[in-house]
């Protein structure tokens, strides 16, 4: 057994008297009551999922296992030469919430290089379908044409212990991810650049190899690890997330969990919010024949876009109510790379004016930015200018979040998802309406 699956296993066993427990002895205590708010509204605020893998402080940002973004970046061991951390490292952190020393790092970079090969038919397939179809939809297509390499299914269909089901859904994981940079380099390269493939470089890490099959020189390389983090979790409760989750509490095997919370990544309030932010501010230059705004006239803009009844891409959020230290991270990263940026600078300047408008429109419980606002600008710098690629780049880095969670459901042998639907009428009949 590596390492990281042995660590794994004894934190399972740690946990789960701990589940059991909670169940048994206190399964009475209520965490929240819901109200038609609630019921009506998405199940906003409804603390009915429960994950280790990150929590979402609604001012403080996002936490993996208890660190911030910045404790997060400083504590995992940094490939040679670079600023960032292993993405390797950081799969380690998350599933089992040890921060890895430098040998159990690079034994989990030197198990992925051996998952890594995709089967050629993954290929053939992408081949096969209409260039002009949308990368996501090419991303979650090739997930789900791997199912049959899944090693949950046939074990679940030899018979397996709901006790053991964690151990093929950990490999199944660890396949999966391994060839997940491949694959979506793969897309890019095919539908953008002539379709001319670069093939994997076996010595690289997660990120360097992405990177270099991509065909985009360093510090890219940085850019990809730094994204694959930022945007890997953010508790289980967004829509990637818990359809991830959802589809594997009826016991589906990864490969089709996994595509199913990609589909729901490509939403535009969801992961497709980031190709829109690019879209709106440059749509903005174009109008101005290539030129930055003045403050005054993005403020227009923006009232424009509001009043037409549109949203703000890359602003609000569902549960945050301060600036998403995601953003804030990408931002730092800007302002030492690439601070003269025309996009970057406008993304500044938004930053300063959106806040005041939406709070003037009233509507947006948030009005700072999240994580969206910022992510496109790093990859048009390094030219990805394909906006609707980006939320590929965001369903790679996902993937290390909702693929920890399944694997650790499987564990802990949390149930299939089976929330209870009433009727209007009952809600009405409820709230004493005659
Ligand atoms: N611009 C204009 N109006 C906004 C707004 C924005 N950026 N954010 C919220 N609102 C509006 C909502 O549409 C809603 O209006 P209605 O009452 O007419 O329906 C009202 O303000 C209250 O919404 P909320 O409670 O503040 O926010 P929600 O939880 O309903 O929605 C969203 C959260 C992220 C979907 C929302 O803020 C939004 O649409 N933002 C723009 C799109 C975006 O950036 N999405 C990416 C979010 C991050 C993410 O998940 N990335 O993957």
């Amino acid at each position: 057994m590596s390492q990281l699956k042995d660590t794994l296993f004894r934190k399972i066993e740690e946990q789960r008297p701990r589940v059991t427990r909670l169940l048994k002895e206190y399964g009475q205590v209520e965490l929240d009551k819901v109200t038609i708010a609630q019921a009506i509204g998405g199940v906003r605020g409804v603390k009915c999922l429960v994950t280790d893998i990150s929590y979402l402080d609604p001012e403080e940002g996002v936490r993996f296992r208890g660190k911030t973004i910045p404790e997060t970046f400083a504590a995992l061991p940094k490939v040679p030469g670079s600023e960032y951390p292993y993405v390797e490292g950081f799969w380690y952190f998350l599933l089992t919430g040890e921060v890895p020393t430098m040998e159990q790092t690079l034994e989990v970079v030197a198990d992925f290089q051996a998952r890594r090969p995709v089967p050629q038919y993954v290929f053939d397939a992408l081949r096969a379908m209409p260039r002009d179809l949308h990368p996501m939809a090419m991303l979650s297509a090739a997930i789900v044409v791997m199912q049959g390499e899944s090693i949950f299914a046939k074990r679940y269909n030899e018979g397996m212990g709901k006790g053991d089901l964690w151990d093929p859904m950990y490999e199944d994981s660890c396949n999966l991810l391994a060839k997940l940079p491949a694959i979506a380099a793969y897309i890019y390269r095919l539908k953008y650049k002539g379709d001319t493939p670069i093939p994997s470089d076996p010595e690289l890490d997660f990120g360097g190899d992405f990177a270099h099959m991509m065909g985009i020189a360093p510090p890219y390389d940085d850019v990809a690890r730094m994204y694959f983090i930022l945007h890997s979790d953010h508790e289980s409760g967004n829509v990637s997330a818990h359809t991830t989750r959802l589809v594997a509490s009826a016991l589906a095997d990864a490969y089709y969990s996994l595509s199913a919370g990609v589909n729901g990544l490509s939403g535009p309030l969801h992961g497709l919010a980031n190709q829109e932010v690019l879209r709106w501010i440059q749509s903005k230059m174009e109008k101005l024949g290539g030129k930055l705004p003045t403050e005054e006239e993005l403020e227009r803009y923006l009232w424009d876009t509001l009043n037409s009844g549109q949203v703000i891409p890359g602003y609000g959020h569902a549960v945050l109510r301060r600036t998403d230290p995601r953003f804030s991270a990408q931002m730092e990263f800007c302002e030492k790379y690439l601070p003269n940026d025309d996009l970057y600078r406008l993304v500044k300047m938004l930053y300063k004016v959106a806040p005041k408008v939406l709070q003037e429109h009233g509507k947006a419980r948030n009005p700072w930015p999240n994580v969206d606002a910022q992510s496109g600008v790093i990859q048009w710098h390094y030219g990805i200018t394909q906006y609707e690629y980006y939320t590929v780049l965001f369903a790679v880095g996902r993937a290390l979040g909702v693929l920890a969670n399944i694997t650790w459901d499987r564990a802990l042998g949390y149930p299939l998802e089976r929330p209870k639907s009433i009727t209007l009428d009952m809600m009405e009949k409820t709230a004493g309406i005659q």
